[in-house]
């Protein structure tokens, strides 16, 4: 085990590990920041809630990268909840803001993955090139393993020879099994034998790492769905998740990008990586909202206990909250 796996042992839950949860807080740190004092200027005396107000605290939100589905979602609650309601100062406005925000997002999360009541948990990463799959793969294994889960780690990756190398560095890091073919083969047939491993060792979860893709490049894409048919062939149920692994900075390209990828793999969840380098979450937030797939796993940086559970609350708390924590 890693020094630095040494260091998480309480990082099974965000809560319990402040460091992580910080370095997520202050990531956002920028869109916080921002939001809190500008809302603090619009409120400087008692004021009612009306369209013009609502259009102010809409233009701020976009401002702040909150992203625009979300933001819609806010505003048109607000003007059906909150319309000339009278309100004393700032502070009351922000918590309406925030309550309003909570509500939305825990409706995105009520598809909870269920969990195989017998054999492996299989879980598939997707995504465009360098959103960071490899990298949660061995995050993902690295946790569940520390559970006391056996697993294994599937190299799907074999379109670069240096992606198994550094697939197997996870692997090593976080204690699992690994199941690599050459470099150039058929990602359909690893996947194939890592299933027959999985099962033969009685796994608890097979994580698959596959290659980058553009969304837009269709014989990729149908990669992909062959990947699928061939993980059903084995376990009809599968994949149990398949996780969409976007990068924070993502634009609203990121929509095209998840549709694509939950018509070709179904994905269920989405892991949002690297808002530790900005403050861009909002994006996320509104794939969740649009398309109906939970935010699950936020990626703070490139250590192994650099991933954090996405709780909702957590995350709104930390949009509105003044200053950082020290
Ligand atoms: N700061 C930061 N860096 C990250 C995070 N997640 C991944 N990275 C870095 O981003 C780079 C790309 O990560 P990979 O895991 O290789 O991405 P990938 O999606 O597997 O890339 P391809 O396989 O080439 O498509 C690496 O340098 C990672 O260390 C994160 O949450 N924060
Ligand atoms: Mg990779």
């Amino acid at each position: 085990m890693s020094s630095s796996e040494d260091r998480s042992s309480d990082a099974s839950s965000h809560k319990a590990s402040g460091g992580t949860l910080g370095r997520l807080l202050r990531g956002l740190s920028r869109t916080r920041d921002g939001l809190v004092e500008k809302l603090k200027d619009l409120v400087q005396a008692p004021a009612r809630i009306d369209t013009d107000l609502l259009e102010q605290v809409e233009a701020l939100l976009l401002l702040s990268d909150v992203g625009p589905t979300l933001t819609n979602e806010v505003i048109q609650s607000l003007k059906q909840n909150a319309s000339g309601r009278q309100i004393n100062s700032w502070s009351e406005l922000v918590e309406l803001v925030r309550t309003e925000m909570k509500g939305i997002l825990s409706t995105a999360r009520s598809t909870l993955a269920i969990r195989p009541a017998s054999g492996p948990e299989v879980i598939l990463l997707v995504g465009v090139n360098g959103g960071g799959k490899t990298t949660t793969a061995g995050k993902l294994a690295a946790r569940w393993a520390r559970e006391g889960r056996r697993g294994l780690l599937c190299a799907a990756d074999t379109f670069r020879a240096a992606a198994v190398e550094q697939i197997s560095i996870w692997a090593q890091r976080a204690g699992v099994g690994l199941i690599r073919h050459q470099g150039g083969s058929d990602p359909s047939a690893v996947v194939f034998d890592s299933m027959d491993a999985a099962l033969a060792r009685r796994c608890d979860f097979l994580i698959i790492d596959t290659a980058g893709r553009l969304h837009t490049r269709e014989p990729l894409m149908q990669e992909l769905e062959k990947v699928v048919r061939v993980i059903r062939k084995r376990i009809p149920q599968g994949p149990h998740q398949v996780l969409l692994v976007l990068d924070a900075t993502t634009g609203q390209n990121g929509v095209e990008q998840a549709r694509r990828f939950l018509h070709s793999a179904g994905v269920t969840g989405l892991v949002l990586t690297k808002l530790d380098g900005t403050a861009k979450g909002g994006v996320a937030l509104g794939i969740a909202k649009e398309l109906g797939i939970p935010l699950r796993w936020v990626g703070v940086g490139e250590s192994v206990e650099d991933l954090v559970e996405f709780d909702p609350d957590a995350y709104v708390d930390g949009i509105f909250q003044e200053r950082p924590p020290a």
